[in-house]
């Protein structure tokens, strides 16, 4: 039975369960995974090399060349020359990627300029519910528009402190971390906000319209 005397040490122990459980909270929130799930999707082994795939068309553009576009359906079209790009505000973030050919690398330090930010500036649509990436080599790849506001998602302009390569995408690459890596498109060229959904270049090739890594979306 819990007597009078005994109910504040009760709730010390709540309070110290409490706190464990904000502990463990806090400790999700750092993993770059879903929260409750395993870092390492299923499927997928870990390197630490960063193999380069694409179609095999690396666009050598400076960063003068560089200009990206955004339009379809947002209040307020843009087009971000390089400096522009910068003088946006920048970010740092941290992700692991998990590419389709199962493949898989933890903790890539990514700067650039969060999707966050550019809806912002953009301001989609009520009606926009997808976006396509277009990029130099003409590769496309779509990706649901809540995909793209989550908040670890970035266009990113340097990978681990250094300007990223070209064969990784330099000057500037999507990273979507949350899914597999061909949705996170390299040498960004445009986004365009669509109503409707429409499928990439692998999207039409027989991969998953989504590509979610923890549900194993690989073919669609
Ligand atoms: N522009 C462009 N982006 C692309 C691709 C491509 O062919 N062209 N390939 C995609 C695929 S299939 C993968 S796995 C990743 C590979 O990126 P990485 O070469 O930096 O590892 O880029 C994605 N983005
Ligand atoms: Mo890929």
């Amino acid at each position: 039975m819990v007597s009078e005397d005994d109910v504040p040490l009760l709730g010390k122990l709540k309070e110290k369960l409490v706190q464990t459980k904000e502990n463990w909270a806090k400790e999700g929130r750092a993993l770059t995974g879903k929260p409750g799930q395993a870092r390492l999707p299923p499927g997928q082994h870990l390197t630490a090399e960063w193999p380069v795939l694409d179609l095999g068309i690396q666009p050598n553009l400076t960063q003068a060349d560089w200009s990206l576009s955004v339009a379809g359906a947002v209040e307020q079209p843009i087009r971000w020359s390089w400096n522009d790009f910068l003088a946006q505000p920048q970010v740092e973030m941290v992700s692991d990627i998990h590419c389709v050919t199962t493949w898989s690398r933890y903790d890539n330090t990514w700067q650039g300029v969060s999707a966050r930010h550019l809806l912002a500036r953009v301001k989609p649509r009520a009606t926009a519910r997808f976006v396509m990436f277009r990029s130099y080599d003409g590769y496309t790849t779509n990706v649901p528009l809540s995909r793209f506001a989550d908040d670890d998602v970035l266009l990113a302009h340097s990978w681990e402190g250094q300007p990223l390569s070209r064969e990784h995408g330099g000057p500037v690459r999507v990273v979507i971390p949350k899914l597999y890596f061909w949705k996170s498109a390299k040498w960004l060229r445009a986004i365009t906000f669509m109503d409707q959904d429409s499928p990439g270049y692998w999207e039409l090739r027989g991969y998953h319209d989504e590509g979610d890594p923890w549900t194993e979306q690989r073919y669609g």
